[in-house]
């Protein structure tokens, strides 16, 4: 299939697009540089959806409201990880899928990596566990690249509190679980080193921006 793009040219749908997440703890530039990836797409003429998680759908979203909620009841951490992935399954169903199927790449600020380094690092929880759900709510879908900003807990801590809003409910955890969480996202990048992409997040944000292009740019050809 073939479409028109918005600088005149042809460009041939593949079959399948890729699917692109973008994963690192607390303050590393997330959302700082989802505009970046998905700009740089775009001037290669690929249609790009993009999205987050938790979330991503309607019910997802709302999922993701009952997460975060900083005063809500206490979530058990069983319950805390079925809500996650039960958002991941809506979202795939729904959003993922489709997208990929049409041909359009999909751009995820965070999935299954933040499973493991959060739940799995985080609260302690049983890795197997996380695998035997990640099987079966995804059956064979991995991202074909994860890109993990990675930098100090206490510096990237330091510049998520220079934001304005109000602390979620995983934004009150001690550093303790953020080293946690770091050192889990660190093992699944050594366990995946063909798919997950690390990238040195404190240095100026055109250095991370240049070393994200890096990593993308293969996946053009
Ligand atoms: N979670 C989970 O537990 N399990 C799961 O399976 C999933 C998620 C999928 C969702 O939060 C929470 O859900 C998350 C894990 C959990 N909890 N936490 N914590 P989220 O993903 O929506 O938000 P977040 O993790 O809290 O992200 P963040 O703190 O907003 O960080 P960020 O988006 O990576 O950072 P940022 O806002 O882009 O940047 C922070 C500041 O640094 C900002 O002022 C920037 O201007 C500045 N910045 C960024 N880059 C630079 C550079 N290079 N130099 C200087 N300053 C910079």
């Amino acid at each position: 299939m073939t479409f028109f793009t918005q600088t005149g040219s042809f460009r041939r749908r593949e079959d399948r697009g890729k699917f692109i997440t973008l994963e690192g703890g607390e303050g590393v530039g997330k959302t700082t540089n989802m505009p970046f990836i998905q700009e740089y797409l775009h001037y290669h003429n690929i249609p790009v959806m993009v999205t987050r998680e938790p979330g991503g759908t309607k019910l997802a979203e709302k999922i993701r409201d009952l997460l975060l909620d900083a005063e809500s009841e206490s979530i058990s951490e069983q319950a805390e990880l079925l809500l996650m992935f039960a958002a991941r399954a809506q979202h795939i169903g729904n959003v993922i899928e489709p997208a990929l199927s049409q041909g359009n790449w999909v751009l995820c600020d965070r999935f299954t990596d933040a499973t493991y380094a959060y739940q799995g690092g985080g609260r302690n929880m049983d890795m197997g566990t996380i695998e035997w759900l990640e099987d079966l709510v995804q059956g064979p879908l991995r991202p074909d690249l994860t890109i993990l900003l990675d930098m100090p807990v206490e510096a990237g801590m330091a510049r998520a509190k220079k934001r304005e809003g109000k602390v979620d409910r995983f934004e009150s955890e001690k550093i303790s679980f953020f080293e946690r969480v770091r050192q889990a996202y660190l093992r699944q990048a050594e366990r995946y080193p063909e798919r997950i992409k690390l990238i040195k997040a404190n240095q100026s944000l055109t250095e991370v921006q240049n070393a994200i292009a890096n990593v993308i740019q293969p996946l053009l050809t």
